[in-house]
């Protein structure tokens, strides 16, 4: 018999599939949903090794190596928008933990909450259910929360409002929420960002699909839609901005669509071998970019049009949102709080939820920056809202060094983690904060191993957790990275610097702001 090169090919992936492939092959991470009140009973330290560590990471249930018993519960939040009473609901959740409950804003502009009880997931899946809320199939091979601009709907600069879109597309994936067998065995994590703004505040280009706004003959009387960008990715072993697909897309359910037969070709085609391998990118390069789109078009069973030549980002650099800024609806306001690496508890949480109430309407948004927004504020209610206390921990206008800051979790909870970032991190931007003047912001990115999830690359600072050795012993130190740039001409920034222990760090910094950022001693 002769075999076709197409199947040799198959086999040979098949061959080679890794460990993760075996366990998926086995039992769909999905399927622990049905066993959740049989594991509450059993208590997590019964349960099948490959559950507790990986399926359920398919409801978004985390357990931590670092705190055994306090899981970590990763959301959804699609846009990074909630409500008062969605925000309200996962306060009283992390509460019921104490010194253990606290939550994060995420670089995905979603919300983590810790010290989760396994025993209460049955009881807190059924209230996130009442609530609109849901953690489905937001870790492992899975598509991560669909990102937005934070200020869709209430920002002047606004091309299109993206939040009907992302919700779609998140409802798309995970049949709303409840879970779809369609897409919980993709090879590998997906990332999904959606612009609608003249500034990429998402940083768009490091997603496995980007949508960018663009007129279709680049002409500004002409339709407005999307430019289809395609495999962006950080991990260890390679980081690369997304790349043209040659597609424009209408601002309609073709995005839905074409999410849709992406993830469906990257799932029965991409490479399930080598881990670090398995990206999408990979798979456009070995199957090329043309072949590449045209599986995808025959998957939707349209011919796409072609890009539009120029897309409609025209901002370099990018808003962080944080203090006070008219909305386009006459008469009022959005005011973004500064929330130090994104790391809040239970009260703050409670806060945000009240401020939303009383002074906006109830909705409350989180930026990538792992800030929150309050929307919707009354001119007549700004003064009073800006003398509230909350507004005064989390200030409207932190010192410029603070102000940038973001981190990823690091080793207080993250068993990859080589280092300590959010408390290192904010300590050494206050710190230098009230040594030196910086006219500027400068952006500083902290993340604590080569995974990369607090995006060094796209920092003017990046800092990237490592080891040295120092006087004999093993220190913790960063990699630094500069020349991120993000917006119009966004490029990742580049190692400039290896290993340097972090207890030297101050005086490095310094010298870099000093030289590079025109910082002056205070
Ligand atoms: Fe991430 C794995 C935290 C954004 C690349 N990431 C992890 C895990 C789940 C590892 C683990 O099980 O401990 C971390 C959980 C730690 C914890 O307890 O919080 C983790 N990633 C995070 C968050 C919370 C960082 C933060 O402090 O904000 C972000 C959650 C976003 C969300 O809401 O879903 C987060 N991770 C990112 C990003 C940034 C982004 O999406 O813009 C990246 C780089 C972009 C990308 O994925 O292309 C990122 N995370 C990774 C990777 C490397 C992926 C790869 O292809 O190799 C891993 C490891 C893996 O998947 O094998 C990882
Ligand atoms: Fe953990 Fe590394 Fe991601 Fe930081 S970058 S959260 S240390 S996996």
């Amino acid at each position: 018999m002769v075999t076709s090169p197409s199947v040799l090919k198959t086999e040979k992936k098949e061959a080679k599939k890794n460990k993760f492939e075996k366990y998926k092959a086995e039992k769909d991470g999905l399927a622990v949903k049905s066993e959740l009140d049989k594991f509450a009973e059993m208590g997590w330290e019964a349960i099948d090794k490959t559950d507790l560590t990986g399926r359920l990471k398919w409801l978004g249930v985390f357990y931590r190596e670092v705190t055994p018993g306090k899981f970590m519960l990763r959301m959804r939040m699609p846009h990074g928008v909630l409500s008062s009473h969605k925000m309200r609901l996962l306060a009283e959740i992390v509460q019921r933990y104490g010194d253990d409950g606290c939550a994060d804003i995420t670089t995905r502009q979603n919300l983590q909450l810790r010290g989760v009880r396994l025993e209460d997931i049955p009881d807190i899946f059924r209230r996130f259910e009442q609530a609109g809320l849901t953690s489905m199939q937001s870790g492992m091979d899975n598509v991560r929360n669909i990102t937005g601009s934070p200020v869709a709907g209430i920002a002047a600069n606004e091309l299109i409002d993206t939040q009907g879109l992302v919700i779609k597309v998140q409802d798309m994936i995970t049949n709303n929420g409840e879970g779809n067998y369609d897409f919980t065995n993709l090879p590998r994590k997906f990332n999904i960002a959606i612009e609608g703004s003249r500034e990429d505040s998402i940083h768009s280009e490091i997603n496995d699909i980007a949508f960018i706004p663009a007129f279709k003959d680049s002409d500004e009387s002409s339709e407005l839609g999307f430019n289809v960008l395609v495999g962006g990715f950080f991990s260890a072993r390679r980081c690369d901005s997304a790349i043209p697909l040659n597609a424009w897309v209408p601002a309609d359910d073709t995005v839905v669509e074409i999410c849709r037969a992406i993830l469906t070709v990257f799932r029965d085609n991409g490479s399930r071998g080598n881990r670090q391998q398995t990206r999408l990118m990979w798979l456009i390069e070995e199957m090329g970019l043309d072949a590449f789109r045209a599986a995808v078009e025959a998957q939707m069973g349209i011919t796409l049009s072609p890009a539009a030549p120029e897309d409609a980002i025209t901002e370099e650099g990018k808003s962080d949102h944080l203090g006070v800024h008219s909305q386009k609806q006459p008469g009022l306001n959005y005011v973004g709080l500064h929330i130090p690496v994104g790391h809040i508890f239970a009260d703050d949480m409670f806060e945000l939820a009240r401020l939303a109430e009383v002074y906006g309407n109830g909705e409350i948004r989180l930026t990538v920056e792992q800030n929150a927004i309050i929307p919707n504020i009354p001119d007549s209610r700004l003064e009073a809202f800006l003398q509230e206390a909350p507004v005064q921990k989390f200030s409207i206008n932190p010192a410029p060094l603070s102000r940038s800051l973001v981190s990823c979790t690091g080793s207080r909870f993250c068993n990859f983690a080589l280092i300590e970032t959010k408390q290192r991190a904010q300590a050494l931007a206050e710190k230098l904060d009230s040594s030196l003047s910086v006219d500027q912001p400068v952006r500083m990115h902290w993340t604590g191993c080569p995974n990369s999830c607090g995006q060094p690359q796209v920092a003017d600072i990046g800092f990237l957790g490592t080891k040295a050795r120092k006087d004999g012993k093993s220190v913790e130190a960063v990699d630094i990275y500069m020349g991120g740039k993000v917006g119009k001409h966004a490029q990742l920034g580049e190692r400039v610097m290896k290993a340097v222990p972090c207890e030297d760090l101050e005086s490095v910094l310094t010298d870099l702001l000093t030289e590079k950022f025109g910082a002056v001693a205070k």
